[in-house]
């Protein structure tokens, strides 16, 4: 049994949720974070110094934070070949995407993006600032649209732990209303994912309640 502290509109426990669910395994949420509060706690801080969501337990293991390596645990541990790749050769191919959309993509989506338009309040973001912002993210977008071709996946017909990572923060980009560019691959890789039941569960869940400041 898997135990997971972390709220559902988080992007990073989604990330974890949505493994769970694709690998069907047994699991208990607690929410934890933002108007939940519960992560600055001691016993909080003794599992994760970080006092961010996600944290995770497999059964009685050591605790686990930061998502990207929690979904990589669980597909390592619970994945077959075509969810985590036992050949590093191959698997290397979809984690540096993986790692890419982490460390490139979602800081300048989320971060000069995202976070500025769902938080601006009654102070709109002055205009020249947004659109040197979706400016940032256009290039990024038309990257991975080039990496996808043909899909369905990014491994090409079978859905692996990369995808989770890749297509966890798709919804809030698709969703948020913004100058995004031309992108057919990857239209039709999140069309893709938004007819699995899981990523519907799972990470196209609602982020309104963000608009407001804990
Ligand atoms: N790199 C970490 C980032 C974790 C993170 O920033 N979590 C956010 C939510 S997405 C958080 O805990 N925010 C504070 C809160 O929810 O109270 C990861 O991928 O797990």
């Amino acid at each position: 049994m898997l135990t997971v502290w972390g709220r559902a509109n988080s992007l990073n426990v989604q990330a974890v949720m949505w493994t769970i669910a694709e690998l069907g395994l047994t699991h208990q949420r607690h929410d934890i974070g933002h108007v939940h509060g519960g992560n600055k706690t001691s016993e909080y801080l003794a599992m994760n110094p970080n006092g961010l969501v996600p944290t995770v337990r497999d059964g009685d293991g050591v605790p686990m934070w930061e998502s990207a390596a929690i979904v990589r645990y669980l597909a390592a541990a619970y994945g077959d070949d075509k969810f985590w790749p036992r050949d590093p050769a191959a698997r290397v191919q979809l984690d540096m995407w993986a790692e890419w959309i982490k460390t490139s993509f979602v800081p300048t989506f989320s971060g000069q993006v995202f976070r500025p338009l769902v938080q601006q309040g009654s102070t709109p973001l002055p205009p020249e600032q947004l659109k040197a912002a979706t400016e940032a993210v256009k290039p990024l977008a038309l990257m991975l649209d080039r990496r996808l071709g043909d899909g369905p996946y990014l491994a090409g017909s079978d859905l692996s732990f990369a995808d989770m990572i890749i297509g966890n923060p798709l919804y809030r980009y698709y969703t948020l209303d913004f100058d995004r560019a031309a992108t057919p691959s990857l239209d039709a890789y999140y069309a893709q994912l938004t007819a699995r039941p899981h990523y519907r569960e799972h990470v196209m869940v609602s982020y309104e309640s963000l608009r407001t400041r804990p």
